[in-house]
């Protein structure tokens, strides 16, 4: 087995090689990847010093998987060419996520779906992932009609750039800006780019990938997406609206038995999921959950989730993970 990470040195990448690390994924050779000006460095992985080499190097040496993290242009021009010589791509991109030949996947909701016909396989958004974790099992069991969701999403999701812009504003200091605006002491309701429709990218991602990812275009999806100065995850206050009747201790309990789902809702002691406790863990938090007031069959609940890990290097992982133990490859 030999696994290549392209965009080893973003802060995906680098998520990426601790995950692997980690979860201790066996292979035979670790293959870095990273652009022109990154070639040569030297990057530590399981206490050892990996060179990183170019796109053109790793291709030829025709890895078994790619968990690309470089952007979707990169994705665009380079996917295919790993594809061609054997080797299945795992992509965390948004440049594939909706093309309906390829799959986008989690693996507890459908990476059993997957083929050694797969050779390029899209990893969903972050804000996505940590939503449909927990939308997944309450699907099955009370059918969701309606779901509105608005977002509190780490500086982590735009990279470097928005961390080092945070971090200068805190100590005074002037650099490069990531957003319009100020992001210490604000919220700005502006993540990706606007649309023609009003709504951002982002917004539209956790519209449409929800709709693909749990196979059912009558599951409706509205969506505010805001970028928040906090950098350990993502967080989502979510109402959804179900067909069916429901009891709130019977959602606890159901999502408590799900993989990968961490139930912390006990208002005595003040528990309920944040962003400054998911850092760096694999779950998805879910918690505050109750009974919407104003309408029937209808719950909300606040959902948090580490960018970085579930909502992006994880889950590459984990796809990683299920076509190696399932050998689900050519
Ligand atoms: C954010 N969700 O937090 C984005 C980052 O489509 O994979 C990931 C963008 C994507 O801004």
């Amino acid at each position: 087995m030999r696994i290549a990470v392209v965009g080893a040195t973003g802060m995906v990448g680098q998520e990426m090689l601790k995950v692997l690390e980690q979860r201790n994924v066996q292979m035979d050779e670790l293959l870095l990847v990273a652009s022109e000006k990154s070639v040569g460095k030297e990057v530590s992985f399981k206490g050892k010093q990996v060179k990183v080499i170019s796109m053109k190097q790793a291709i030829a040496s025709k890895p078994d998987i790619a968990l690309f993290s470089a952007g979707g242009d990169t994705s665009l021009e380079f996917a295919p060419q790993f594809a061609a010589v054997g080797t299945t791509v795992i992509d965390n991109s948004s440049a594939w996520r909706m093309d309906p030949d390829k799959k986008l996947i989690v693996p507890e909701i459908n990476g059993d779906s997957l083929t050694e016909d797969d050779k390029i396989i899209a990893n969903p958004n972050c804000s996505t992932i940590q939503l449909v974790m927990v939308l997944k099992p309450l699907h099955e069991k009370y059918s969701i009609k309606r779901v509105v969701v608005s977002t509190y999403q780490s500086i982590t999701g735009t990279g470097v750039k928005a961390v080092a812009q945070m971090e200068n504003e805190r100590t005074g200091q002037k650099g490069d800006m990531a957003y319009p605006y100020e992001i210490d002491r604000n919220c700005i309701p502006h993540c990706d780019v606007f649309l023609e429709n009003g709504y951002t990218k982002e917004e539209m991602k956790l519209t449409n990938e929800t709709k693909k990812i749990l196979g059912d275009d009558n599951v409706h999806v509205t969506a505010t997406a805001v970028r928040v100065p906090v950098v350990g995850g993502h967080s989502e206050s979510v109402n959804i609206e179900f067909e069916n009747e429901f009891n709130t201790g019977d959602v606890r309990k159901l999502l408590a038995n799900c993989d990968g789902i961490t139930v912390q809702d006990m208002l005595e002691t003040n528990t309920y999921p944040m962003p400054l406790y998911s850092k760096g863990k694999d779950d998805v938090f879910v918690g505050r959950i109750r009974r919407d007031l104003s309408q029937i069959n209808t719950l909300n609940c606040w959902i948090v989730a580490d960018n970085l890990r579930k909502g992006a290097a994880t889950n590459a992982v984990q796809i990683a993970e299920y076509l190696i133990s399932k050998k689900v490859m050519a």
